[in-house]
């Protein structure tokens, strides 16, 4: 038989563990750049819209400034310009924000707080006037006659007359709130416009804006008019922004990072060291069979065995079978435990003394009903154990039925051609549709414990486990009755036809040495209590 440990496949390769750790030790680095990545842009885009607001509420409040600056004025628009200058002079000297105040009649500046008596045609002053319905208008000018370097804002009202009386802001005001919100160091740019007029912004920029930065654009109406602000980005802000961030969180996702390295390497661990301990185990020799008697109903006596393996490990006791041989499952090391197991079952036959035809039920695992290895591995033990010609018996449970590959077909087809025998084993307890066994070769139909269960004393029908002895009868199988523990069970089972009774009531699992003396003895006489002779 091939050595247990030359089938071993591995769920996860090294390189494919490796690539797990290194995946669980970037994944959490890697979300917290992306997160840090959109906290930065939302919090420049936070910062900016703070900024925006202030500059927004100021330049709104200096305009109402500058317009209310015009109203003592509005009234008298129409006085002559000598008379009503002294006037403009105080108003404009006393109002907070205003340079000058001027007057307009028509499309000619007629007279101006700094210089008195004018002659000034307004488009050279202002080129385009957007009005409000009411008349009043707001524009930028880059120059005025008085201040010619610098900007400055007009805010124009409608007077007595059909003149208009503007007062003239000076645009540092403006730029220079601008930039105490949203300095320049921060800020690609910062733009006010109004309506038609050329914005006034403060950055003298070398390459053209990129709208992508823009990161805030709002729009502000005001009895005067509207104006817009708008505040363009600086990529090294952001970067900075980014860099703060990524500092500020890297040691939690480091944290985090290093901690799911650990789980993720624990888990491969603990996965690798389940296939190694049940290795370890055939390697130590930690594994015995134990041999359920058979009894046959017609024959009277022991008519054959059920070999269960067994783990007990030194120092920790035994492991139930259920739980070893799922692990075995699930690490893909049942097809070598179960040679391991063919290979314990023909050591312990060496020894035995049975008749030719004795039944030997091994349990399958449906991988290894679909390996190629199967048939070989079941020839070899018809080989060890060849001297006493015992019947062997495949268990297989429903669910390896449902798996069923054309592998698995084919290798019971080669097995049954070769003598081997095959049982369904807990029968009715699966969900395995009827068609499914009318497809499938098989034997012996073992009714599973919980069926037999539902007999007590006195039971003359149970109608589940009357219709699974009808439907085997009928398929042509012989039925064993499984977890007989009471009399009243055995005598129900054998007055229906089943021809094998296995359980605690005839006997328990034993070890291959108490086996051979139990059945030396015991064996080969009748059950004590039967009493029903079957039906058959
Ligand atoms: O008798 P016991 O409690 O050991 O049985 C528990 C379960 O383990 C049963 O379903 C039995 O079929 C299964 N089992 C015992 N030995 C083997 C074995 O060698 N191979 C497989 N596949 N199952 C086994
Ligand atoms: O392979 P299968 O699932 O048939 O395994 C048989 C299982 O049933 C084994 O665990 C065996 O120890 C157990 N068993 C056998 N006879 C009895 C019985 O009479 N009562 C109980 N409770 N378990 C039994
Ligand atoms: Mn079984």
């Amino acid at each position: 038989m091939p050595d247990a440990s030359s089938d071993l496949r591995s769920p996860l390769t090294r390189r494919e563990r490796l690539l797990v750790l290194t995946l669980a030790a970037l994944a959490p680095l890697l979300v917290c750049v992306v997160i840090c990545y959109y906290a930065a842009e939302r919090n420049v885009r936070r910062e900016a819209a703070i900024a925006a607001n202030i500059i927004v509420s100021e330049v709104s409040a200096i305009v109402e400034v500058a317009r209310s600056a015009t109203f003592t004025v509005v009234p008298r628009a129409d006085y002559p310009c000598e008379k009503l200058f002294p006037e403009l002079t105080v108003t404009a000297a006393t109002a907070p924000y205003v340079r000058s105040i001027i007057i307009i009649a028509g499309d000619v500046v007629t007279c101006s707080s700094a210089r008195g008596k004018e002659s000034i045609p307004l488009a050279t002053l202002v080129p385009d006037i957007r009005r409000t319905p009411g008349g009043e208008w707001m524009a930028l000018v880059g120059t005025t006659p008085v201040v010619p370097e610098r900007q400055a804002l007009i805010v124009g009202e409608p007077a007595a007359g059909g003149r208009t009386v503007a007062a003239v802001i000076d645009g540092r005001y403006l730029l220079d709130l601008m930039h105490a919100a949203a300095p320049l160091d921060m800020y690609r740019q910062v733009e006010l416009r109004f309506a038609a007029s050329p914005p006034l912004n403060g950055a003298e920029l070398t390459t053209p804006l990129d709208e992508r930065s823009l990161l805030v654009n709002t729009r502000k109406v005001l009895a005067s008019g509207a104006f817009e602000l708008r505040i363009y980005g600086l990529r090294e802000r952001w970067r900075e922004a980014l860099v703060e961030l990524i500092l500020r969180n890297m040691p939690w996702a480091i944290a985090l990072s290093a901690l799911l390295v650990w789980l993720v390497w624990r888990l491969q661990n603990s996965r690798a060291s389940r296939r190694e301990q049940l290795l370890r185990g055939i390697r130590a020799n930690e594994f015995h069979v134990e041999y359920q008697p058979l009894y046959g109903v017609s024959s009277g006596h022991c008519d054959g065995v059920e070999a269960l393996l067994r783990w007990v490990r030194p120092g920790i006791g035994e492991v139930r079978p259920g739980e070893f041989i799922a692990a075995a499952e699930d690490e893909h090391v049942i097809v070598p435990l179960t040679q391991h197991l063919l290979k314990l079952i023909a050591r312990d036959f060496a020894t035995m003394n049975v008749p030719p035809g004795f039944h030997l039920s091994i349990n399958l695992s449906p991988e290894h009903l679909s390996s190629e290895k199967l048939t070989d591995d079941v020839y070899a033990l018809q080989e060890a154990v060849g001297k006493n010609r015992p019947q062997i018996i495949v268990e297989i449970t429903e669910r390896t039925l449902i798996k069923n590959t054309e592998q698995a077909q084919c290798n019971l087809e080669a097995l049954r051609d070769r003598g081997v025998k095959v049982a369904i084993d807990d029968f009715g307890t699966g969900y395995c549709s009827l068609t499914y066994l009318e497809r499938f070769p098989f034997d012996f139909l073992k009714i599973d414990r919980g069926f037999v269960l539902t007999i007590e004393p006195g039971t003359t029908r149970a109608v589940v486990l009357d219709a699974i002895i009808d439907l085997a009868l009928s398929l042509d199988a012989q039925l064993v009755g499984e977890g007989v523990e009471t009399m009243a069970q055995f005598d129900y089972l054998c007055a229906r036809g089943v021809a094998f009774v296995q359980g605690h009531l005839y006997a328990r699992a034993m070890t291959a040495d108490a086996f051979a003396q139990w059945y030396r003895t015991l064996g080969s006489q009748p059950f004590p209590g039967a009493t029903v002779t079957s039906a058959q």
